[in-house]
């Protein structure tokens, strides 16, 4: 199948799968696809154009492509339980910005948590599109490192802006909607709900929905979802709360639209060209998979896995913020151990742990060499690693910590990951 110009980059792919079989994956945002996602993702269904929606393409030969593009939906809108939903983002930051571009002007006020408390570089960060072409106004955490929802309260009440963004990269606790939802909404702003990293945990029912309460859910769906790299826009069909002037919000322009509407005309043609439909394919069958009792099973125990990963690096001296987890991930401070977050992240890396550095609420060190390291549990537990394998990386993971400048001692570490490793194949049948 391979010919020999081919060899440079399939070895290299080879490589990459070695590495992502023999090393513990600990990036809280990555995951193992399925063998059906990845068939599917390197499908023939790569080579079409079709700009435009289901029966509204700007291109023949779409019969297929819009009845995979419609499954996608309806297993979406199963699963989450929206009646509108857009499957076309690129990935997170598209859809994110398409949601700005929907319901929102330059210039206007928008709200998110701060990227240095756990937030989103597209949630207002000041050198993203979302803090350069609109107003920011950032929140931030408590000193625990905990959502501080009457500081978020008075903050909406003073600046009231037009949108507000909550949802996380690095937080490790149940985020309340319904009192985001009565926050924003008692200040007629939107309120969009970014479940990237926790949307595998919702469908599961492990953590809250957002659903009924948020105007607008994004999310990508390579992490906890488990799907490939892409993202999702959800809504429902109507105003949320029948009081609020949706109208006066958007603007006299759009004011004969529905939320919908605009999200699907931002998506395209506002932003993108043609959807990639061997992801919406790959998406369909993610979700597919995550609408099963097995699937429910699975991010239960990323949750148990990543409590206790916590307990016991907390017991081993580690510093965890907030003091644990509900979800699928643990920020550390690892400075108790007198290193920083890059010295951290290189010392696993090392010793065939990845994960990542990762600025910790109230941080004083730069964001390029932080406090501390972002871990999660869902790749792990996608190899069928449980408890017991947590206890295990747990002592690794401090045993290189402590001895970060010792290369013999990360060697061995990473010999011991190996064995581990060997017992939860990634895949069976996947070569290049
Ligand atoms: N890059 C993602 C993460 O690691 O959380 C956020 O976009």
């Amino acid at each position: 199948m391979i010919n020999k110009q081919d060899k440079k980059l399939f070895d290299l792919i080879n490589k990459e799968l070695t590495r992502q079989q023999d090393g513990l994956e600990m990036i809280a945002s990555e995951n193992y696809v399925s063998e059906n996602v990845l068939r599917v993702m390197g499908s023939i269904l790569t080579n079409k154009y079709s700009e435009g929606y289901p029966g509204k393409r700007y291109y023949g030969g779409n019969k297929y492509i819009d009845e995979i593009e419609n499954l996608a939906k309806n297993y979406a809108k199963k699963l989450f339980g929206v009646t509108h939903i857009n499957v076309q983002p690129y990935s997170g930051s598209p859809a994110n910005q398409a949601v700005y571009f929907a319901l929102c002007k330059p210039g206007d006020k928008i709200m998110g948590m701060n990227l240095l408390y756990g937030g989103h570089l597209t949630h207002g960060w000041k050198v993203n599109f979302s803090g350069k072409h609109y107003e920011s106004i950032q929140y931030t955490t408590d000193k625990n490192g905990f959502l501080d929802y009457d500081s978020i309260e008075n903050l909406v009440k003073k600046e009231k802006p037009k949108l507000i963004f909550v949802g996380t990269t690095a937080y490790s606790r149940i985020i309340d909607f319904e009192r985001l939802a009565k926050i924003a909404h008692d200040s007629n702003a939107f309120l969009v709900a970014d479940i990237a990293h926790i949307a595998g945990l919702v469908v599961a029912g492990i953590h809250p929905s957002p659903v009924g309460y948020t105007d607008v859910i994004t999310t990508t769906t390579h992490k906890t979802l488990r799907g490939p790299r892409g993202a999702m826009i959800m809504c429902n069909g109507e105003q949320l709360n029948p009081t609020r002037k949706i109208d006066s919000v958007i603007g006299w322009r759009e004011s004969k639209q529905n939320i919908p509407t605009l999200i699907d005309r931002a998506v395209f043609p506002g932003l993108q060209g043609g959807p990639h439909n061997h992801t919406t394919a790959g998406i369909a069958q993610a979700l597919f998979e995550a609408d099963t009792d097995e699937f429910k099973k699975y991010a239960k125990q990323i949750v148990k896995n990543a409590q206790k990963l916590s307990q016991e690096l907390s017991n081993n001296g580690l510093k965890i913020i907030t003091g644990g987890t509900d979800n699928h991930l643990i920020l550390i401070d690892v400075t108790t151990f007198n290193i920083t977050g890059s010295q951290a992240e290189k010392s696993l890396e090392l010793a065939g742990i990845t994960v990542n550095k990762n600025a910790i609420p109230f941080d004083t060190r730069s964001p390029f060499d932080p406090s501390g390291i972002r871990i999660g549990t869902p790749a792990l537990t996608t190899r069928g690693m449980k408890e017991l394998e947590m206890t295990q990386i747990a002592q690794l993971i401090v045993k290189a910590l402590k001895n970060h400048n010792d290369e013999k001692i990360l060697k061995n570490i990473k010999s011991e990951v190996k064995k581990i490793c060997k017992k939860f194949p990634i895949y069976k049948k996947v070569k290049y």
